[in-house]
């Protein structure tokens, strides 16, 4: 019998970045723990991580490619499969144009190699316009503000939970969740040790969470008007004059008209559409201004709905005014190992970001980031003319779930000519694929957080090797991503790949030896290669990226710096200190300054001050409640629901209600109720609870897993419905993210007659 061994790795599902502990006995997966030398998680870890043995053992996972023949999804080889892909993109090409093929990519492309490495040749390659991810139904209002203030996309300031006095949340529930554009493992633990060195934690949630359970105090809030609550923060700060930038006044531009912006926002005046008092806005700002380290930090709550960019901005405003930007234990810049825009060759002065460089066809939605608003990703393919999308690539990625008006988006895909899919599962999307092509399981793969680790709150540097072999013949998730690359380019199914993952070392190296400031200035390329030595994949372009990197090695510039050798013999990590002051050099804004009053968000007030002025008519009648979603320990958006012990107990995607609206509309616990909105309607049961604010309805997003042709014998026995039903084509203008939060809805029992539950 083989023997037992245990394998260090960092859990790929989620941002906490957690070390795991595996055993492995030969083919099988004997047991998942927390790792307790992991240099940043320290043992912690949460259910989902069972999904590393689970989706292991899951019969349902896919190995072997499928193919549809005669209407049916069936088994190929890769080589089949490979060249069907060839033929379908190449007829869909051949007859649209580049624009015709439409590329979607999801959430756990953010957590693998693959994808995070090799997919941008991928898209490159492709040409499209339509390049859509799961970005413009989640952070990209965070981005654009942060973009626009700071000059890179990444550059987004992160609570420095471990120092502070007094952490603000709005929208988030990283108890949860485990953070989200804040990497930090085991967040309880350290929202409880702000509490214990005598600092405050206070929340703002139309829920009462269990982050608002560990927190000092809790506020409810009309979903959709945070931008109104920290504009009014702002206007107290300013009135009062407890407004203290210090030293960060300096590095600011447009600092005097934060004040003028901010006057119309007097707590008075926003407290009727936040559900929250004058008096408390008042109390909330001056306690902000008094606490010696204090930050704001906001999350998917504020950025998936109508203010998204708004209220991401002002965030960093009143971290600005409070004078905690960049202090610590106040919201700072992370200094990642890898990859980071803001830590590549030298600041403060650089290109910004420009936005909007081409727009959508159909909506004529600004481009963000090289990518189009998914909300219109429907109309690009339902709507007919020169550029309609007639072929779709999803990776990782399940839009017919997690993106607005699934029924719409559900329409439009089945009139495709083509469609592929890079998954694991043959899931509600990847169901109406022609061919899917299934990624590796997470063991497997290598994996480096890449991302996520920019958005940490110590730099940390944790490289894991796979563990388990992949199934026979399936090539690695990167190799698939530069076949689909070869095959958009022209090349054919069966291109050689050895000469585009140089392409993508060469490219890099290239771009850094350019970069003024850059640690291997001037340098030539090839030399910087050469010392990579034998490596190839994204060990070799992760080796290039640390060495390059902040903390790196430099090509002999710092022989004690990082190697991927380096990191390779650290299993439990490596911890390379916590945040630290980044400004000015963090800046890449063409100014070189930070930009407090963007033209974009100045332009986007108008809509804000509508909505103020509207606010006294705010009413929570029938067919105005406020429809919201909200995690769930045990899942990961739509994907781990056939993992038996993440679905195991009560069904879990319910209505929650207040017990007031309960009883004015006929409600009961346990029984249907339907919900409708302007966009569809679905029918689930009600959980009455009083964690939820009076006129405000929460359903769990991610579920509906009883579509014909799905092939996930788990989760088809907990459907729940499917809440994108319900969320209409509606985008926050700066950045075209979709308004997933704070959704009219009506609520009606759905076992009795309407007249009864009036
Ligand atoms: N109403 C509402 N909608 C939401 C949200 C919300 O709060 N409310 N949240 C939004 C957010 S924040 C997000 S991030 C999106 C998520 O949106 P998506 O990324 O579209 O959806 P996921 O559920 O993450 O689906 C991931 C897919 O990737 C596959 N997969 C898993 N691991 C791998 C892998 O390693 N390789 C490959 N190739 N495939 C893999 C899974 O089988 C699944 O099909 O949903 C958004 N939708
Ligand atoms: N267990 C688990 N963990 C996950 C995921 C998962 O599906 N399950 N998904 C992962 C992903 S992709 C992401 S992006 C992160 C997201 O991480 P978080 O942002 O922490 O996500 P949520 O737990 O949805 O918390 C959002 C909170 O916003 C509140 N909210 C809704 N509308 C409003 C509003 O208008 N204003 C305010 N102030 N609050 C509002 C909701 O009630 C909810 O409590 O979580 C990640 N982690
Ligand atoms: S918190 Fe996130 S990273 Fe940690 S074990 Fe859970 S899913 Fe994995
Ligand atoms: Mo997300």
């Amino acid at each position: 019998m083989a023997s037992e061994t245990v394998h260090y790795r960092t859990c790929p599902f989620c941002e906490a970045t957690c070390g795991l502990a595996v055993t492995v006995r030969g083919d099988e997966v004997v047991s998942v723990r927390g790792d307790a030398e992991d240099v940043f998680s320290r043992g912690f870890l949460c259910p989902k991580s069972q999904g590393l043995k689970q989706l292991h053992e899951d019969p349902d996972r896919l190995t072997r490619p499928l193919v549809r023949r005669d209407g049916e999804l069936r088994e190929a080889s890769w080589k089949e499969a490979f060249a069907a892909v060839d033929a379908g993109l190449r007829r869909v090409l051949e007859a649209g144009g580049r624009d015709a093929v439409a590329v979607y990519i999801g959430n756990p492309a953010a957590h693998s190699l693959g994808p995070m490495l090799y997919g941008a040749p991928f898209v490159k390659a492709l040409g499209s316009k339509n390049v859509y991810s799961a970005s413009t139904v989640d952070q990209m209002p965070k981005q654009v503000s942060a973009g626009l203030m700071f000059g890179a996309g990444l550059s987004v300031p992160v609570p420095d939970v471990d120092r502070t006095d007094h952490l603000l949340i709005l929208g988030a529930n990283p108890l949860v969740s485990n953070g989200s554009l804040l990497t930090a493992p085991d967040m309880r633990r350290r929202i409880r040790a702000i509490r214990e060195r005598g600092g405050k934690v206070v929340v703002i949630d139309p829920r009462h969470t269990r982050t608002a359970r560990e927190a000092s105090e809790h506020h409810f809030i009309r979903p959709g008007n945070d931008a109104l609550l920290l504009f009014a923060i702002a206007n107290v700060l300013l009135a009062e004059g407890l407004a203290e930038p210090g030293p960060l006044a300096e590095q600011a531009n447009d600092a005097e008209r934060i004040a003028e912006l901010a006057a119309p926002f007097e707590p008075d005046a926003v407290a009727p559409a936040c559900g929250i008092e004058a008096g408390e806005i008042r109390r909330m700002a001056r306690e902000l201004a008094a606490a010696e380290r204090a930050a704001v930090y906001a999350r998917i709550g504020t950025t998936t709905q109508r203010f998204g960019t708004l209220a991401s901005w002002l965030v960093d405003v009143l971290n600005y005014l409070t004078g905690n930007l960049d202090r610590e234990g106040g919201a700072m810049f992370p200094l990642a190992a890898v990859g980071q825009r803001n830590s590549s060759g030298a600041g403060p002065v650089g290109k910004g970001v420009r936005l909007g460089r081409w727009t959508s066809r159909v909506s004529e939605r600004p481009e963000v980031f090289g990518e189009l608003p998914v909300a219109g990703l429907a109309e690009e393919i339902a709507t007919p003319g020169e550029g309609r999308v007639r072929a779709l690539v999803t990776i990782a990625g399940n839009p017919l779930v997690s993106t607005p008006d699934a029924a719409a988006l559900e329409s439009a895909v089945e009139t495709l000519e083509f469609m592929v899919s890079a998954d694991l599962y043959v899931n509600e999307t990847t169901r109406h694929a022609d061919v899917i092509l299934p990624a590796p399981e997470p063991l497997a793969k290598a994996h480096y957080d890449f991302a996520l680790y920019q958005l940490a709150v110590r730099s940390i540097a944790n490289y894991s090797p796979p563990v388990i072999a992949r199934a026979e013949d399936q090539p690695d998730e990167w190799e698939t991503m530069l076949r689909l690359a070869a095959i958009a380019a022209g090349q054919g199914p069966e291109a050689e790949l050895d000469a585009w993952d140089d392409l993508v070392v060469q490219t890099l190296a290239a771009r850094e030896v350019a970069l003024p400031g850059s640690r291997v200035e001037g340098r030539a390329p090839e030399e910087l290669i050469a010392e990579l030595g034998e490596r190839r994949g994204p060990e070799r372009v992760l080796d290039l990226m640390l060495r390059v990197g902040p903390f790196g090695e430099g090509f002999g510039a710092d022989p004690e710096g990082l190697t991927l050798a380096r990191v390779e013999a650290a299993p439990h990590g490596i911890d390379l200190g916590p945040m630290r002051p980044r400004l000015p050099e963090v800046l890449r804004t063409a100014s070189g300054r930070i930009e407090l009053a963007p033209e974009q968000m100045v332009a986007d007030l108008p809509r804000l001050e509508r909505e103020l002025a509207g606010a006294a008519g705010a009413t929570t009648d029938n067919g105005h409640m406020l429809l919201i979603g909200r995690r769930q320990l045990r899942s990961n958006n739509s994907w781990m629901h056939n993992l038996p012990a993440l679905v195991k107990g009560k069904d879990r995607c319910t209505v929650q209600v207040h017990p007031d609206d309960a009883a004015r509309l006929g409600l009961i616990d346990g029984r249907p109720a339907r919900v409708s909105s302007s966009a569809g309607e679905l029918t689930a049961p009600v959980e009455v609870t009083d964690e939820i604010m009076p006129g405000v309805v929460s359903i769990p997003h991610g579920w509906g897993h009883d579509a014909p042709g799905v092939r996930l014998g788990v989760a088809a026995e907990h459907p729940g419905a499917n809440s994108n039903l319900l969320s209409p084509v509606e985008v926050d203008a700066p950045s075209g993210n979709a308004v997933l939060n704070g959704i009219p809805v009506e609520v009606r029992a759905a076992d009795r007659e309407p007249a009864a539950a009036a």
